[in-house]
């Protein structure tokens, strides 16, 4: 009897988006190992590569298309939005992530997860130390950020469920798509798991530059200011009123005790704890609006229902 694998029955619901930019040495093996392990409807992305990439992708007998817009998020946007499945799996082009491991990741969307990252486990070798140590860093920011418990926020397989993206603004350019994706999935529906999976050396050359790791570090703070303002706000008023209290009490405590006045010391304090109350106050106005903003889309989700469920009446 056949074993009842991915081989043997194809995931219908399933789209697989292989963004590529000059992967020539490395597209035909990896099309070779998703094709091997019963993934058919796969689309190749392309950033307009100047080798055979696409010629070999075309080979292969999967869809390819050239991006529309720069850089890897302008050609997730375009793939995700054309492809028809409920599920999207997002699975880079350079032979680093095998196709087997793309099962363990379905098989936990099918469990309801509208984000399932694949968290890496390198081979020796396959992951060079500072970035390693760089995605380390970036994932432990992203979690202070958006209060997640993720262990590779930047990794480049994962299956996203294409209802849960329809909201999603994808402003974010370049190698911050994975961090959008995963900050709005986390402050919307929250329904995010990782697997562990393998992840081998890379076939062929990089395009990751070495100052992205700081360019994904800022576009992390632009989206926590758009999806979770408060834990910012909240901080930025912590530190200007913790000072400024501390200042204004030692002010106060010199003036009584010992009739001493600082008086730059005491504008400082009173600048620091206005601006400190300030900022309270904003995050108590930007709780208001978040709850505003829940309830204003689950009434948006239950209409959608209704008109879901309204039977067409015949003329
Ligand atoms: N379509 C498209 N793909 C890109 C672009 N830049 C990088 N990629 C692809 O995105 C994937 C990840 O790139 P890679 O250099 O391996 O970066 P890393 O895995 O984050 O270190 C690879 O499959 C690249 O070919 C781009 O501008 N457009
Ligand atoms: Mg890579």
């Amino acid at each position: 009897m056949p074993e009842d694998t991915l081989a043997t029955r194809p995931p219908h619901n399933l789209t697989v988006i292989v963004p590529t930019l000059m992967e020539e040495e490395a597209i035909g093996p990896v099309l070779d190992e998703l094709l091997q392990n019963g993934y058919r409807n796969i689309i190749v992305v392309d950033g307009g590569s100047t080798d055979k990439t696409r010629e070999i992708a075309i080979s292969k007998g999967v869809n390819v298309c050239i991006q529309p817009g720069k850089g890897k998020a302008d050609a997730l946007r375009y793939g995700i939005s054309i492809a028809n499945t409920e599920l999207v799996a997002v699975m880079d082009g350079d032979y680093t992530y095998p196709a087997q491991e793309l099962q363990k990741l379905y098989q936990k969307a099918l469990q309801g997860y509208d984000l399932v990252i694949g968290s890496r486990v390198p081979d020796p070798g396959a992951q060079p130390a500072a970035f390693k140590i760089g995605n380390k860093i970036l994932t432990t920011f992203f979690n202070i950020l958006f209060g997640t418990h993720l262990s590779d926020v930047l990794s480049g397989m994962y299956i996203v469920r294409k209802e849960a993206l329809s909201n999603a603004l994808f402003e974010m350019k370049g190698f911050s798509v994975e961090s959008e994706i995963a900050a709005h999935i986390a402050t919307t529906t929250g329904k995010i798991a990782e697997v562990p999976i393998r992840y081998r050396k890379r076939i062929g050359k990089k395009k990751l530059g070495k100052t992205a790791g700081i360019r994904i570090a800022l576009d992390m703070l632009r989206l926590a200011w758009r999806y979770n303002p408060l834990l910012l706000i909240t901080g930025t008023a912590a530190l200007l009123l913790v000072p400024g209290l501390a200042i204004a009490a030692w002010v106060g405590y010199r003036y009584l005790f010992h009739g001493i006045s600082h008086f730059v010391w005491g504008i400082i304090a009173i600048v620091l704890t206005a601006v400190g109350f300030i900022a309270l106050l904003l995050a108590m106005l930007t709780v208001y609006l978040k709850h505003m903003e829940h309830r204003i889309i689950r009434t948006i989700q239950t209409l959608k229902e209704q008109t879901a469920h309204t039977p067409t009446r015949p003329e």
